[in-house]
C-alpha cells in the first residue's frame, strides 16, 4: 500500500501516523519491487522413478526471479508439454507475473472448450510457478501467501498393501512403528489385478488374455480384510480403504453397510465419477466417511457432492483442476459445506504438486488428512528440497516460495518410457486393461 492510500485512510481515521510508519517500514522490506513480467515459460519432463512428471517453469525479466509448478498427469504427460510449450507459452509471454487469478481465469477462458484433464495440467503448472514467484518476491513460503498456518504439520496416511492379510497386516504395523496415526489398506485378490495390492500368481481362468478382476471377488475380501486389521491393528489406527470406482453403485451400498462397524476413517472412490447421481444413496447407507475426487476435472463433479454434503472429503488432484488457485477455492467452498481437504498425494503428483498439497494443508482451516508419499532417492536428486515427512507428518519448507529447486541435468538423466532399472517402459504411460473373466473392462 503506498503512502498515500496510507494517508487516505489516516484521514478516515482507519490508520495512526504511528502504525503508518509501522506498514511502511515493512513495505520497504519486503522486496516491493515493479511486476515482473513472464519472460519465458518452459517445460521440464522427467521420470525418475518410470512416473512421468511434468513441471511447468516461468522466467521473469527479474534477473533470478523464476518459479516451478506442477503439470504432471502421469497418463498423457506428453500431451500436457505441447499444451503448455504451443499454447499457453505464446500466450503467456510479456505478461505480468503478479497477477495470478486473473492470468488464471484468462488462460481457461483461452481454449474455449475448458475443464479437461491435459490442459487443466498445462493451466496449473503455471498457476504454480506464479505462486512460487509470488513467494520468493516476497520472502515468504506459500502457505504464508494464504494466511498462514492452521496447524504445526499435515497428518499424513500411509499406503499399506498385502497379496493376503498376514502380510497386509504385517505392512501396516510398520507403518504405525513409523509414527503413522492412518493407513490405507488394500488387498490382493488370488491371481487377480487389485488395486494397490500385493499380486499373488494362482491361475484364474478367463476368456482373454488382460489381467483379471473379478467385483465380488474383491468385495468378499475387502469386508475379511477390514474385519482382520481392525481386530489386529486395534481401535485407535484410522483405517482407510481406496475402492478405485471398481465396483457398481449397488455394490458400494453393500460395502458401505458391511463394514459400517469396522469405523473406517473414509472410503475413497466408491463409484467412479460418471455415477456422482448414486451418492444421495450411498451417503445414506452409513455412517462411514466418504472421500471422493482424484478423478474430477470440473466444478461440475465436485460443486453438487460438496453443497449437497454428500460427502467427507475432497481428494482432488491439484494440477487435474488447473492448480492451487482453483483449489483454495474447492478448500473455501468445502468448509462451508463441512467438507474436508484430503488432496490426492501418490507418486505421480510432482514435488511441486506436493509442496502446494501442503501449503493448502497448513493454510485451509478444513484440512482433513493429507496422502503421504515418501520421495525416492532420484526424486530428491532431481527436485532438491522435496517436503520432508517425519513421525507421520509432512513438513513444509520454511523458505520462499515452494522451497524446491530443479536440477535440470539430472531431470535429463531419466527421460519418459525408462523405468527405474532403465528398462523401456511402454510407449504411452497408459494405465492398462483390467477385464473381467468374460473380457468386459473394469473402470479402475
Ligand atoms: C490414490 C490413487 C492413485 C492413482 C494413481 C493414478 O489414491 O493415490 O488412487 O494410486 O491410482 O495416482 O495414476
Ligand atoms: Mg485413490
Amino acid at each position: 500500500m503506498n503512502r498515500r492510500s496510507m494517508l487516505g485512510l489516516v484521514a478516515a481515521g482507519a490508520l495512526t501516523p504511528r502504525q503508518i510508519a509501522a506498514q511502511e517500514q515493512v513495505a520497504k522490506a519486503t522486496r516491493a519491487t515493479p511486476s515482473p513480467k513472464i519472460k519465458d515459460v518452459q517445460v521440464i519432463a522427467t521420470a525418475p522413478v518410470g512416473l512421468r512428471l511434468v513441471v511447468v517453469k516461468i522466467v521473469t525479466d527479474q534477473d533470478g526471479l523464476y518459479g516451478y509448478g506442477c503439470a504432471t498427469y502421469t497418463q498423457r504427460a506428453d500431451l500436457v508439454v505441447p499444451a503448455v510449450e504451443k499454447y499457453l507459452r505464446p500466450f503467456l509471454i510479456g505478461k505480468s507475473a503478479d497477477r495470478i487469478d486473473d492470468l488464471w481465469q484468462a488462460m481457461y477462458n483461452s481454449s474455449y472448450w475448458r475443464n479437461g484433464p491435459v490442459l487443466n495440467n498445462a493451466i496449473s503448472g503455471v498457476d504454480q510457478a506464479l505462486w512460487d514467484i509470488k513467494g520468493r518476491q516476497a520472502g515468504m513460503p506459500v502457505y504464508q501467501l494464504l494466511g498462514g498456518k492452521c496447524r504445526e504439520a499435515v497428518d499424513c496416511y500411509a499406503h499399506s498393501s498385502g497379496g493376503d492379510i498376514p502380510q497386509l497386516i504385517e505392512n501396516a504395523k510398520r507403518h504405525m512403528a513409523n509414527g503413522f496415526r492412518h493407513v490405507r489398506v488394500q488387498i490382493g485378490v488370488p491371481g487377480q489385478a487389485g488395486y494397490g495390492s500385493g499380486r499373488t500368481d494362482v491361475k484364474v481362468e478367463k476368456l482373454h488374455n488382460s489381467p483379471v478382476f473379478e467385483p465380488e471377488d474383491y468385495l468378499r475380501r475387502a469386508v475379511k480384510m477390514m474385519e482382520a486389521c481392525r481386530k489386529e491393528l486395534g481401535d485407535e489406527i484410522e483405517l482407510l480403504h481406496d475402492v478405485h470406482e471398481r465396483i457398481s453403485p449397488i455394490q458400494a451400498i453393500r460395502l458401505m453397510k458391511e463394514t459400517e462397524k469396522f469405523r473406517l476413517f473414509f472410503l475413497e472412490d466408491p463409484v467412479s465419477p460418471e455415477d456422482i447421481g448414486w451418492f444421495k444413496q450411498i451417503r445414506a447407507a452409513s455412517s462411514t466417511p466418504l472421500a471422493m475426487g482424484e478423478l474430477f476435472n470440473s466444478p461440475h463433479e465436485w460443486t453438487p457432492l460438496i453443497a449437497e454434503r454428500l460427502i467427507d472429503y475432497i481428494r482432488i488432484h491439484v494440477s487435474q483442476a488447473g492448480g492451487l488457485t482453483p483449489c483454495r477455492k474447492v478448500a473455501a467452498l468445502g468448509e462451508i459445506f463441512g467438507v474436508k481437504t484430503a488432496w490426492h498425494g501418490p507418486g505421480d503428483v510432482s514435488p511441486f504438486g506436493h509442496a502446494a498439497n501442503i501449503a493448502l494443508d497448513l493454510a485451509c482451516y478444513n484440512f482433513g488428512i493429507q496422502e503421504s508419499y515418501i520421495f525416492p532417492e532420484r526424486v530428491k536428486e532431481v527436485f532438491p528440497g522435496c517436503p520432508i515427512i517425519k513421525n507421520g507428518y509432512f513438513y513444509a519448507n520454511e523458505v520462499p516460495g515452494w522451497g524446491i529447486e530443479v536440477d535440470e541435468a539430472a531431470a535429463k538423466k531419466y527421460p519418459f518410457g525408462y523405468g527405474e532399472q532403465g528398462e523401456r517402459r511402454d510407449a504411452n504411460g497408459g494405465w492398462g486393461e483390467i477385464r473381467r473373466k468374460d473380457g468386459t473392462i473394469i473402470k479402475q
